[in-house]
């Protein structure tokens, strides 16, 4: 039987994934390699939305691939690819444009999230399509399922009324996709301010851990965490954000459920909890460091799984634009 195709994307906007990109969402990406036939891109497209660094932007996205490569991320098993290697994404993007209200697109509140932080008038027009692209990037892969985090959401039902809009005006043409959001367990808090999301735009780079950081930075990371005053070790996110987030992070890393460990933390101080918690967190980010920087010391290894990944992504991209493309009356090319 064949497996049901998944796509999912991730922005190369930083030199490093934070261990909420590695909870929330790598960890799962790399379970459901099994049950799917997945496809992995790094939206470099998307990262332009907001002014990049040239140099910087180019060796983010190959660090990001390595990331994924080193965490779990199986190149045969998966097509893990660039964005702008594979020109469908625009295409199709441009099509969806001229179907998408602008009212429609309006209503995005990532947009207005964003656009609010760098001033309405110098946000730009990329930004404002942002959401229809993503749609290009769902829609080229025909797959049922997309997992990603609970702030996607509003971005999944644009591109399943899209898919919609469009199957009934032109005929049966993409799978309306289904979200996988990740759980709100899976989710993980600055150490500095647990109340936040551990963000990579966060203020403080002491509540942020990252996969690339040094053992020792992290260690002095997690024991500096904040916590409270009353001594007890127990999950209750209302009222210990700290020690609730300590236990979540443990429990996601190492399994073992949040009751077991509240009872095996029964009496103990919060410096017990943290040097566990700093031993396990190490203990799963080390390898991928390892791994990620044995990755880039060989760059032409690294682009060749790129490219491959690209093929494997070009060909079913190209199928479903070349049907979008004669479906909406353009006239067939000759050569492409
Ligand atoms: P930003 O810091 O700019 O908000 P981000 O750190 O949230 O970005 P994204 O690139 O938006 O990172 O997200 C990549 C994936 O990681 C998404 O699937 C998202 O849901 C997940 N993710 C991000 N932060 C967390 C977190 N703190 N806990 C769990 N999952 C997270
Ligand atoms: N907007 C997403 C990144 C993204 C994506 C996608 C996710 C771009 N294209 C397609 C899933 C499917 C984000 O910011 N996490």
């Amino acid at each position: 039987m064949t497996k049901p195709n998944l796509l999912s994307g991730m922005q190369p906007s930083a030199g490093s994934l934070h261990l909420g990109n590695y909870l929330g969402a790598l960890v799962n990406w790399a379970n459901m390699q099994d049950d799917f036939n997945a496809y992995y891109v790094i939206v470099d497209l998307h990262a332009i939305t907001v002014p990049q660094d040239p140099d910087e932007l180019r060796a983010n996205t190959r660090r990001t691939a390595a990331q994924y490569l080193a965490a779990g991320i199986d190149h045969e098993k998966s097509a893990l690819f660039v964005q702008s290697h594979v020109p469908a994404h625009a295409e199709l993007a441009w099509v969806l444009n001229c179907i998408t209200g602008m009212g429609e697109a309006g209503r995005m509140t990532q947009f207005k999230d964003k656009s609010q932080k760098s001033g309405s008038d110098s946000a730009s027009v990329g930004l404002f399509t942002y959401p229809i692209l993503q749609a290009a990037d769902i829609l080229l892969y025909q797959p049922k399922a997309v997992p990603v985090g609970e702030d996607q959401r509003q971005h999944l039902e644009l591109t399943r009324d899209l898919a919609t809009r469009f199957n009934s005006r032109f005929g049966d043409t993409f799978t309306i996709p289904e979200a996988v959001i990740l759980k709100e367990t899976a989710k993980i808090y600055d150490l500095q301010n647990p109340e936040a999301k551990m963000s990579k735009s966060a203020g403080d780079p002491k509540g942020l851990i990252n996969i690339m950081d040094d053992s020792a930075a992290v260690v002095k990371k997690i024991k500096s965490a904040v916590t409270d005053t009353d001594g007890i070790i127990q999950f209750d996110r209302e009222t210990k954000p700290g020690i609730s987030n300590l236990l979540g992070i443990h429990s996601a890393i190492s399994g073992e459920s949040i009751s077991e460990l509240e009872q095996r933390f029964e009496g103990a101080g919060y410096g017990a909890l943290k040097g566990e918690v700093a031993d396990v967190v190490v203990a799963a980010i080390e390898p991928i460091r390892n791994r990620t920087e044995e990755l880039l010391s060989d760059p032409a290894e690294l682009d060749r799984l790129l490219a491959n990944g690209a093929a494997r992504a070009n060909e079913l991209a190209e199928q479903t634009l070349a049907t979008v493309y004669d479906r909406i009356g353009f006239l067939r090319s000759t050569w492409r």
